[in-house]
């Protein structure tokens, strides 16, 4: 099983922020901002390049959910979203997760 899918299920521990029916969200171990976590569908889909018309609606509900969390942690003044699909993007974990960082200027754009 997959470490995020593991995580879900209590079996590694994790710093929790939210959790529904659908969406599991929580802290990045390895933060590369003041706040970092990933925010993830609850079904396993492997990554963004695995969205369809069927799962696409538990991408909505991740999404529904960042906004919410960035304000609980105080990122008034904005923050980034990413999520990396594939080998070349450097994706670590397959299971399609969205990294939400802020806390600070990230001025060094990639996009
Ligand atoms: P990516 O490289 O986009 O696939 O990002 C995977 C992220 O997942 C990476 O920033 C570190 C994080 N991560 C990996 N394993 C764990 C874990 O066991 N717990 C937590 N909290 N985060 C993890």
């Amino acid at each position: 099983m997959c470490v995020f899918c593991e995580i879900i299920n209590g079996n590694i521990p994790s710093q929790c922020l939210y959790e529904d029916e659908y969406v599991y969200a929580f802290r990045d171990i390895n933060p590369q901002a003041p706040v970092h976590f990933l925010v993830i569908p609850k079904q396993h889909i492997e990554s963004a390049g695995k969205i369809t018309a069927e799962n696409s609606d538990l991408v909505a509900k991740c999404f529904e959910v960042i906004p919410k969390l960035a304000a609980e942690q105080g990122l008034s003044n904005g923050y980034r979203i990413i999520s990396n699909c594939g080998p070349d993007a450097g994706q670590s974990v397959e299971h399609l997760h969205f990294h939400v960082l802020g806390g600070k200027s990230m001025g060094e754009k990639l996009v």
